[in-house]
């Protein structure tokens, strides 16, 4: 990877991802792209910047000659309970774009790097260690898109011999730019909770297991995996990666080990949590460690400690930081 153009810049992964690549690439050869320009943003001050609506073909192939980028990654859509508000919207954006980004990387021959999900499987998945190769049925129009995408991106790869990657993303938790409409937003939204009212009401139920992983380990296994040689991996689109599966309770605990007082009580989404339900508890990771040396290095209370830190300095609040018990 040389020059990089990024859709979807201002997201959760986006924003964290452009930073990244700035600074490992240098400034000048990553494209930050949007269909928002937003006064002030640091995403947008810190390079280059350019409006893109991902469902305008001509214009990502412009850009990308424009620019002549050798690798694109492809982050703009909607998440899960966004897309199950607006299911038309959700399908026509997510797959309207990814294939305008497979086909500007067949024209151009470029890298190609598209996110899928735990999203990507649904009930009749094994729920426990879900392999990397099994059923995937998803009921959300969000992981139909995610296992659709799958499947078109390894078509590209196989009819075309586009170079496209993907993993399968468990909720991502980060400080710098808030998730917009996904399911596993609460795991986000607790921290911030925790500083400000010491307390907080989950949309999302006691017991409620999901994959997670701090956003530094995401951003890390993007870049691992498009780096990585291609004559190792014998999965494409998309392999299963995770850092930690815990449900609210354990979240809470972990919190509380650093704001004693911090309480948690619920009042469940039905829509999220029915969402939430069709997700695995926890997914098998194997494929990744063995093919591209995916390693995630936060686990919970390492990553609680650091989101409670790195937010009461970008909130202003004042927080005493106890030793782990
Ligand atoms: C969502 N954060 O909740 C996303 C992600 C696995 C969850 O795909 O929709």
């Amino acid at each position: 990877m040389k020059k990089i153009l990024i859709t979807g810049c201002l997201g959760q992964i986006g924003s964290e991802l452009t930073h990244r690549l700035r600074v490992m690439y240098g400034a000048e050869n990553v494209i930050a792209t949007d269909i928002r320009h937003i006064e002030g943003n640091p995403v947008i001050e810190g390079g280059t910047f350019e409006i893109l609506d991902v469902m305008d073909y001509e214009a990502m192939l412009g850009l990308c000659k424009k620019y002549e980028v050798d690798t694109l990654m492809h982050l703009a859509a909607l998440l899960s309970a966004v897309g199950e508000a607006k299911p038309k919207f959700a399908w026509d954006l997510n797959m309207g774009g990814l294939m305008n980004a497979l086909e500007v990387s067949r024209e151009l021959n470029l890298k190609l790097f598209i996110p899928s999900s735990i999203a990507a499987f649904g009930p009749g998945t094994p729920v426990d260690m879900t392999p990397q190769d099994t059923v995937q049925r998803p009921t959300t129009m969000y992981g139909v898109t995610k296992v659709s995408g799958e499947l078109l991106c390894d078509y590209y790869f196989t009819k075309y011999g586009v170079d496209v990657r993907g993993v399968r993303f468990p909720g991502l938790i980060s400080y710098k730019t808030l998730p917009g409409g996904g399911t596993t937003d609460y795991a986000v939204d607790i921290y911030y909770e925790a500083l400000k009212n010491k307390k907080y009401t989950s949309f999302i139920g006691k017991g409620t297991y999901m994959d997670m992983m701090y956003m530094p380990d995401a951003i890390d296994a993007i870049i691992q995996l498009m780096e990585a040689d291609p004559s190792r991996l014998k999965h494409r689109n998309a392999f299963n990666i995770t850092a930690m599966s815990f449900e609210p309770e354990q979240i809470a605990a972990s919190i509380k080990k650093f704001i004693p007082e911090f309480e948690i009580s619920y009042n469940v989404d039905p829509v999220r949590q029915g969402i939430a339900n069709s997700w695995p508890n926890s997914i098998d990771a194997s494929a990744a460690h063995e093919e591209w040396d995916f390693n995630p290095q936060y686990d919970l209370d390492r990553m609680t400690k650091d989101m409670l830190e790195n937010l009461s300095e970008k909130l202003g609040i004042p927080f005493r930081e106890l030793a782990l018990a």
